[in-house]
């Protein structure tokens, strides 16, 4: 009788071993850890939810997958991320990833990581150069894509409407960056053959809260009542726009269409509320594709030239109750 319990409490503890050597094992892959290697990102700054989002991101998957991050905040001047990417090749790190805040002016410094034999990532925002093979990868939205989306709404929205005439203002994120370039030229394109469309002015609000409620401003001065349609390239500039749009005595989301981009939770909320027609997503969680090219690059291995994270559109013409929490 003792043996036999013996050899039941022996099975047991084998079947016991074995299960948590399984799921020890899938934990494993998970969480695998790469400390030998030495990541430098270079963030264009903290100015919108969506960049704060970003960094986080970025900042959970390297320990996520155990890379080690040396983490540089440009605080949205250029001249602060081509310092911070020399400094990376002063120090050798394996990889370098960075947010280019505008397409020109790259040449040089990658020019000098190239010879020092480091990998570039680009993230979120590309670069313009004639120059060949100065970066691995681009790891970001589509714009252009989320451009067209939003014109294909606003068409869809005049449809429903009636509209024979209708007259847009556009807020532009920073000059000369790839969203600025790519969501202006998508939204033209897709409603360039509309005779309804008419695009009065764009000014530059520069992706930050404070030139969005200074461009709203102007454009109510110059052009009033006679605005149909805000065109606003982030959620940032949105939510600076909208008390100005108050204050002069319209109420957004019904006297004027209003359309954004980004998707972060204060903008999807303000969509709940009516105040915003449509917000386009644009993902700022590029850390998991990031941290996981940084791994392939450092053991030699091919890469994707161009990965595009999944989108969508959040709009007046959806049921809005059941959108998951934002994360950012
Ligand atoms: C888009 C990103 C833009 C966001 C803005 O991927 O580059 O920069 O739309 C942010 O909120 O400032």
């Amino acid at each position: 009788m003792k043996l036999k319990k013996i050899g039941i409490i022996i099975i047991t503890m084998s079947i016991l071993m074995a299960i948590s050597l399984f799921f020890g094992c899938q934990n494993k892959e998970n969480t695998q850890s790469n400390p030998e290697l030495l990541l430098g990102f270079s963030q264009i700054g903290s100015e919108s939810a969506w960049r704060i989002g970003n960094t986080n991101d970025i900042e959970e998957q390297a320990a996520n997958y155990g890379i080690s991050l040396m983490f540089e905040n440009a605080n949205q001047k250029q001249e602060n991320q081509i310092a911070a990417i020399r400094r990376f090749i002063a120090y050798k790190v394996d990889v370098i990833a960075f947010s280019p805040i505008v397409e020109e002016g790259w040449d040089n410094v990658l020019l000098e990581a190239k010879n020092a034999g480091i990998p570039v990532i680009l993230v979120d925002r590309d670069i313009s150069s004639k120059e060949e093979g100065l970066t691995a990868c681009l790891i970001g939205a589509d714009f252009y894509k989320e451009g067209v989306m939003a014109g294909e709404y606003l068409i869809r929205k005049a449809d429903a409407l009636g509209l024979d005439d209708v007259n847009i203002v556009e807020i532009t994120g920073t000059d000369n960056s790839t969203p600025m370039r790519q969501r202006q030229a998508g939204f033209a394109d897709a409603i360039a053959q509309d005779e309804r469309m008419h695009i009065l002015e764009s000014i530059d609000g520069d992706f930050l809260k404070s030139r969005g409620a200074e461009c709203m401003k102007t454009l109510l001065d110059r052009y009033g009542d006679k605005i149909d349609v805000v065109y606003s390239h982030n959620d940032e500039m949105t939510l600076g726009a909208l008390p100005e749009i108050e204050a002069a005595g319209f109420v957004p989301g019904q006297d004027m269409i209003i359309i954004s981009i980004d998707g972060g939770q204060d903008a999807i909320d303000v969509l709940k509320s009516g105040k915003i027609n449509c917000v386009v997503e644009c993902t700022p969680k590029l850390g998991k594709e990031v941290m996981e090219t940084a791994i392939r690059l450092n053991n030699g291995e091919e890469v994707e030239k161009l990965i595009h994270p999944e989108e969508q559109i959040f709009s007046d013409e959806q049921d809005l109750s059941n959108i998951a929490p934002r994360g950012y």
